[in-house]
């Protein structure tokens, strides 16, 4: 990777996942190690900020398809800001969810300098739900939708962000639980998504090959936003939606370390650890591990 300064963006906020315990993920994985394997890899560490994001919400009865839609929004403007500043002072940011409307913020930041962003979306989920298919109304299960301008609320409601994510330039990886709207959608616009099935068939290396193909295309930036419920429940039971048949521990790496070989990434967001339904620490643990191998770490 040709950009050796890595900023840490910590963004310690559940209230997408209406579920407390992912606000706890950024100093849990922090704890883990993530700043000391950076450093001991080459990077410059230039910064650990952690956004001061709403900690606590009121539920809006009369909303019940957008929870903490107010606290999701302020958190996202908070983030995009974070994320912009970092990219403008040409490091790697690496946001630490935090549930998974984190990424709203990480894109809204990233398309304020990127004109035509790539993303591969790492998920046991599509996340691209709207206010008017989610099952659960939490946000979290929207962040696709949201940057892709699929829904009402979208990425160009918040302050600086650029333009939408193009649908040709999103990959989601991991996929097994999807909703009727989400495969639905995928089929009828054709959204790369390769499922379990597909990496079972095909094989990681060969998936991972045809979503690099994708996101590099005409793209000026690839951004990876990784759930780690994509992963198996064995190895991350730390997660508020686990779902069984998940990426095992070596598709993981080997997935991250063809995209760090790639030297194309840009940015990377780790979400939905929730260190109150973990093991230990193993799922902060492999965080830092998914970490370190997209930016480059090899055995030898
Ligand atoms: N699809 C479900 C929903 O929209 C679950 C989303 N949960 C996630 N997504 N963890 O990654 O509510
Ligand atoms: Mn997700
Ligand atoms: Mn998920
Ligand atoms: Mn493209």
């Amino acid at each position: 990777m040709a950009n050796k300064r890595v900023r840490l963006i910590s963004v310690p906020f559940w209230m997408g996942g209406s579920r407390a315990g992912t606000e706890l993920g950024p100093e849990s994985i922090i704890q883990s190690g993530l700043a000391r394997q950076i450093r001991s890899m080459g990077f410059e560490l230039v910064g650990n900020s952690e956004v001061n994001c709403p900690r606590h919400g009121v539920l809006d009865p009369k909303q019940p398809k957008t929870k903490y839609f107010p606290e999701v929004k302020e958190m996202s403007g908070l983030v995009g800001e974070q994320v912009y500043r970092a990219v403008m002072a040409d490091s790697f940011p690496l946001i630490l969810g935090g549930d998974h409307s984190v990424s709203i913020g990480s894109l809204a930041g990233l398309t304020g300098h990127y004109d035509n962003l790539g993303v591969i979306w790492f998920d046991a989920h599509g996340d691209l739900n709207t206010e008017e298919t989610t099952p659960s109304g939490n946000m979290h299960g929207m962040p696709l939708a949201i940057a892709m301008g699929l829904s009402k609320f979208k990425l160009s409601d918040i302050p600086g962000a650029g333009p939408l994510i193009k649908k040709e330039n999103v990959v989601i990886i991991g996929a097994r639980d999807l909703d009727p709207y989400e495969k639905e959608f995928i089929r009828n616009e054709g959204i790369a998504c390769f499922s379990m099935h597909d990496i079972d068939r095909l094989g990681m290396k060969a998936v991972m090959e045809k979503a690099i193909e994708i996101v590099s295309k005409g793209t000026d930036g690839v951004h990876v936003s990784f759930d780690m419920d994509c992963l198996d429940p064995t190895e991350a039971a730390g997660v508020g939606t686990p779902v069984p048949g998940g990426i095992s521990y070596r598709e993981a790496h080997l997935a991250l370390e063809l995209l760090a070989e790639t030297g194309r990434v840009t940015s990377m967001d780790i979400v939905e650890v929730n260190p109150l339904l973990d093991v230990g620490m193993r799922t902060s643990r492999l965080a830092v591990e998914m970490a370190t191998s997209l930016l480059g770490k090899r055995i030898i």
